[in-house]
Formats: C-alpha cells, structure tokens, sequence
C-alpha cells in the first residue's frame, strides 16, 4: 500500500494530482501540502508545512509513513524572473530536501519514492527547436530554467550515487480549468478561454506564430502517475522525460476557438514573455518516454478546446498575467 506525500497540493498540478491520486490509492492514504490553508481536496489529510523546512517535512514522511512524495513547490518562469533568488532558494532547496530526505530513507531501509517536475524551460537558444530530442544542448536563460537544468542533474546525481527512486517529467505547458497557472510563460494558452468566454477579444503578449509544447491536465495526471506506476527497471532516464501533449502557436489555437465560438477575435502585443518563448522548443521528441514506459498523449486541440470552453468558469478578470 502507498502513502503519498503531495507538496505543493494548492498548485495548478497538486490540486488535480491530489484528487487523482486519492482516487486511485484512497482518500486516506494521500496528504496534501502547501504553505497557505487547505483547499476543498478530495484527500483525507492536509498539512500546512514550507518543503524549506527539512526536519518538518521529515517529521510528516515519519508520521504518515509516506511512501512516495511529488515535491511540485516552485516558482515558475515569470515570476522566477521576477525574484530570482527566491525563485533559485525554492526550487533547488525544495528539491535537495526531498532527495536528502530520500537518501537516509534508502540508508534506513525505509526508500521513498520521489516525483520531481521539470520543463520545458530547462532547454534554451542553443537547443533544436523543433521535435526537441531527449537529449540535446541544454542552456536555459531563466533562473526557472536554470533551476530546472540543475535539478535535473540533481535527480540523476541522487539516483546514481544514492540509488534514490527519483522521477521527473519535463511539463509542456499545461493548460487547465480548476485553478489558475501561476506566472508561467505559457499561461496565454489558459487566459484566452476566459476572454472567449467572456465575449472578448483576447490580446496575446505572444506573437501569432510562437509554437510551444503545450499538455491538457488529464494527460499530464496520467503522464505523471503513469511514470510513478512503472516498474523501475523501465524507467531508463533519470534526470527527466520529455514529454509531448500537443503544439501549436497563439493564431492556431485562436482558429481553433473561434470555430467553436464564432467571432472571437485575437490580437499580438508581445512583452518580456516573448524573449523567454523564443528560447523554448516549438514541439518535443518524446519517443523514449513512449518506449519506457508506454506514454501517449490523448487529447488532440478541437477536443481540447471544446472541453475548456464547457468548463472554464467566466473570471472577471483575465488569469495569466505577470504581477
Ligand atoms: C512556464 O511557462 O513557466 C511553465 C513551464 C513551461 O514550465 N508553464
């Protein structure tokens, strides 16, 4: 029986994973976990702990008997830029928390297994852009980015040396209807279904043709727990997988849209965002994590756009914007 530790659990990702992971394990036997007050989770239990507070997110994995930990707790590209020490602090001591923690785990004969998110955002200008192989030139511009490419590492160095059963997933940008992105580059893909459905025009600080790997939340759910589920005689990388949703630019996704809601109508004003899009891949190469572990993506754009537009709840105001 597995007892799952979710940090992060009011995030984008953490609030959808929760529910997921309660489902198939009970409610029980899943807690949740962020710094702010609890959300209406399916999970059974939530704790208020900070991941930068090691010895407290020890004492939970002792109390529980935690048997596996998604560590989601970042800052991401945006708002990294934004406060970039902050961003660096969170994002590598969060994680060398966990695998620390994971480590004298595996020496007390007590191995906790752990999830990990990378992105997208760990590749960079010198990186081919189109169909984005698993292994390729790495050199991120964000300290988003840059903190994703060194906990990669970090991943790899903890498994090899350590033998900590850590798993990682290099997100697209996910785009979802529970809660809101929080200061991603990405976030465009979101925003715009709350204008459509608010009868508006959508301004894109994106410029029309800025294809980005991009996931719907149901396929990423699957993705990461699929990756979790998995033996670990198949899981071959590491650092992290790629893997591919689907990719499209701001003018296919506003066509898409405006098939299904006649009239909507999208226009281009690219800020600070655009820089961090261009160093990003249009499209992933994820065949390895297809053959280790027998990923495939679902959901093509028209479903997808036909799902959000049914269940995005009309916000007065528009989600994704930088602070
Ligand atoms: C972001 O845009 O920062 C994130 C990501 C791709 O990791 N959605």
């Amino acid at each position: 029986m597995e007892r799952i530790l979710v940090i992060g659990a009011n995030g984008q990702i953490g609030n959808e994973l929760v529910t997921a992971l309660a489902l198939q394990h009970g409610a029980d036997n899943v807690i949740a976990a962020d710094l702010g007050p609890r959300n209406p989770f399916a999970a059974a239990h939530y704790e208020a702990i900070d991941v930068l507070d090691r010895r407290l997110v020890a004492r939970i994995i002792d109390t529980y008997g935690i048997t596996q930990v998604y560590q989601l707790a970042a800052l991401l590209s945006v708002t990294g830029e934004q406060a970039p020490l902050k961003a660096w602090s969170l994002n590598m001591d969060g994680l060398l928390n966990i695998l620390e923690i994971a480590r004298e785990r595996n020496a007390a004969g007590k191995p906790l297994r752990v999830f990990w998110p990378s992105s997208i955002a760990a590749f960079g200008p010198g990186t081919p852009q189109d169909n984005t192989p698993q292994q390729t030139v790495m050199d991120p511009t964000t300290i988003y980015g840059i903190s994703k490419l060194a906990g990669e590492r970090l991943c790899q160095y903890y498994f090899s040396k350590y033998d900590v059963d850590v798993r990682s997933i290099r997100y697209p940008g996910i785009i979802s209807y529970k809660s809101p992105p929080g200061g991603g580059t990405t976030d465009y893909a979101i925003a715009i279904f709350h204008a459509a459905l608010r009868g508006e025009p959508y301004e894109c600080y994106l410029s029309a043709d800025t294809a980005l790997p991009m996931i719907y939340m149901p396929d990423a759910i699957r993705a990461t727990i699929a990756l979790m589920d998995a033996s670990a005689d198949r899981i071959a990388v590491r650092s992290s997988y790629n893997v591919a949703g689907l990719s499209f630019n701001p003018a296919q996704l506003a066509d898409a849209i405006g098939r299904q809601r006649s009239g909507f109508a999208i226009t281009y004003a690219p800020d600070a965002r655009q820089e961090i899009a261009d160093t990003w891949p249009h499209s992933l190469d994820d065949s390895v994590a297809r053959s280790d572990w027998n990923w495939q993506p679902r959901i093509a754009l028209a479903a997808l756009v036909t799902d959000m537009l049914a269940n995005v709840a009309v916000v007065p105001q528009e989600v994704g914007q930088a602070a």
